[in-house]
């Protein structure tokens, strides 16, 4: 064995934003960028001697050869041992799912999540820990630190194994261990759902379109629902893992999932849609003519956990990321449970679901987990989905309507600004931060603000504290508008504006939410002077 210790910079300011660290991939394929940041990685966790680490990624581009060289590097850097998965593919949630199956000291996993992949796309590169979630605040600060003042990475200088096979091998001295990607999720996933009553309903007639997006949970939806649950052959669609994602971006909106859309509000719609993002964390429900709002989802996933199979005990708590709408505390309430507010970020959960404090987790973004794992979990919603369906015999348009008639519905929107000019937005942020204390009784667009902050979070377990997470804006009338600035893009900034509006009367339930909203919309441009500052006239996204 060989170990090279090769002389490096240190990479200013590559603080690992909401999820990890996100850049072009021109970026990370930069001689020695990709060596440098794990190594700040391995020193900033305490390093890897002698510990199981778990190694895959969603299958973009250069996701191969990074796996070669960090693989190369934890063997360097003492490591016992690897546990890869075949081809070098694993989801979000299955790695969160193996380090914790494993009781693995922690894992990388490589993705740029619903980020465009490709040469010319994104990357991105994310530690998870012991319990399965991305790295708390504390631990993502010191290796933030070690990219400050390294001057040094190691690496082995024999070649990383092939990983197309399933088998164990040796670097170096470390034990790699390429798996079966698929197989332990599958597992789990049989132990929380019903799969005998989802194959009736499948059996029954039942007709779905899953949107793999040419990510990577082609192979697992491929497995569990067309394999497992019968569902017909090409049910899942785009199901095979592409470098590029097939030049899309693997992002379950309206606008990047738009032939799904379609399809769901035409007369050839099926029962259910769906949909998941790049590292299959994210996903989209749809029933014929309606898409379910991911905040309104949490909330119906929370008060009909108890029917599948895997949680009949029923809800320990509910959390919530801060911008996602407050439909989830309702339910919360009315279980008489506890109901957490997070700033946004998977990270954030971890501690909850430890504690045993929260059963399941949501963010407004398409993103639903529960303490099966430590990360949202894409297929899994939409498995918990077919076993409400099939416990309930209902479609989900009577589900989602039910629910607004006991709850009230949460009118939301995200309206996205993407790729400001970064100097412009900071400043647009700045000023919107310095104006919070004298909002209160001013009025906008008909509207009249009551309160105003920027969201400050307290770790109820480990006291840790999280400032400046985003501008709140509450109006007197009950509406809501919250700002951020995006923590994942790679290209100049992205505005996020939130905005929401309860409505508790059946009568108005189905309403256009971009026409109830009309009034928040207009107040939250003016508020942050968005078209004038930005002079964008509409948002990029809208979901
Ligand atoms: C976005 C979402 C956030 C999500 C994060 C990672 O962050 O808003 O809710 O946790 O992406 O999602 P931001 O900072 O761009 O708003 V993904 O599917 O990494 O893993
Ligand atoms: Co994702």
């Amino acid at each position: 064995m060989s170990i090279e210790t090769v002389t490096t910079q240190p990479i200013a300011g590559q603080k690992p934003g909401t999820s990890g660290l996100r850049k072009k991939t021109t970026v990370f394929m930069r001689p020695g960028y990709l060596e440098t940041y794990v190594q700040a990685v391995i020193e900033g966790v305490g390093g890897v001697e002698d510990r199981e680490i778990v190694v895959g990624g969603d299958g973009r581009f250069f996701n191969d050869t990074a796996i070669g060289i960090i693989l190369r590097m934890l063997a360097a850097n003492g490591a016992s041992k690897a546990i890869v998965g075949q081809n070098g593919l694993l989801s979000t949630p299955a790695a969160s799912n193996l380090i914790r199956k494993r009781r693995a000291f922690g894992g990388f996993v490589l993705s740029a999540s619903h980020n465009p992949g490709g040469e010319h796309g994104d990357f991105g590169l994310k530690f998870n820990v012991a319990n399965g979630g991305p790295a708390p605040e504390p631990v993502t600060d010191a290796i933030f630190a070690r990219t400050l003042d390294i001057a040094s990475y190691k690496i082995v200088s024999e070649p990383a194994p092939d990983l197309s096979e399933i088998r164990t091998s040796s670097l170096a001295g470390m034990t790699v261990e390429v798996i079966d990607p698929v197989a332990d999720y599958v597992a789990m996933m049989e132990g929380l759902v019903d799969f005998d009553r989802i194959s009736k309903l499948f059996a029954s007639g039942f007709a779905m379109r899953f949107d793999a997006m040419s990510a990577v949970t082609g192979p697992y939806a491929k497995a569990i629902i067309e394999g497992r649950l019968g569902a017909r052959p090409g049910t899942v669609i785009n199901g095979t893992p592409l470098p590029d994602f097939g030049g899309h971006h693997p992002d379950p909106n309206p606008v990047h999932a738009a032939k799904l859309f379609a399809l769901m509000f035409s007369g050839a719609a099926p029962d259910m849609g769906a949909a998941s993002d790049g590292d299959g964390d994210r996903n989209i429900v749809l029933g014929r003519g309606i898409s379910v709002a991911p905040s309104d989802s949490l909330a119906l996933l929370a008060a009909n956990i108890h029917l599948a199979k895997g949680y009949k005990a029923g809800l320990k708590g509910i959390a919530r990321s801060m911008p996602t709408s407050r439909a989830a505390d309702r339910v919360a309430a009315k279980a008489g449970v506890e109901g957490f507010e997070t700033p946004t970020g998977w990270k954030f959960f971890g501690n909850l679901l430890d504690a045993g404090r929260v059963t399941i987790c949501g963010e407004e973004s398409a993103g639903t987990g529960s303490d099966h794992v430590r990360e949202k979990d894409g297929l899994w919603a939409v498995l918990v989905w077919l076993d409400i369906i099939a416990a309930r015999g209902e479609s989900i348009a009577e589900i989602v309507k039910s629910h607004w008639a006991t709850y009230g519905r949460d009118y939301y929107t995200r309206h996205d600004y993407e790729a400001i000019e970064s100097g412009l937005a900071d400043k647009l942020f700045a000023d919107l931060r310095d104006s919070i204390q004298d909002l209160p009784g001013k009025g906008f667009a008909g509207l009249t603000i009551e309160t105003a902050d920027d969201f400050a979070y307290t770790d109820p377990i480990d006291g840790s504290t999280s400032a400046k997470q985003g501008v709140r804006v509450f109006f007197t009338t009950g509406e809501r508008a919250v700002f951020r600035l995006s923590g994942t893009g790679t290209e100049g900034a992205t505005l996020r504006v939130y905005l929401e509006a309860f409505e508790p009367d059946p009568a108005r339930h189905d309403l256009e939410p971009q026409q109830v909203l009309a009034k928040v919309i207009a107040a939250a441009d003016a508020i942050a002077q968005i078209r004038e500052r930005t002079g964008r006239t509409a948002p990029d996204v809208v979901t």
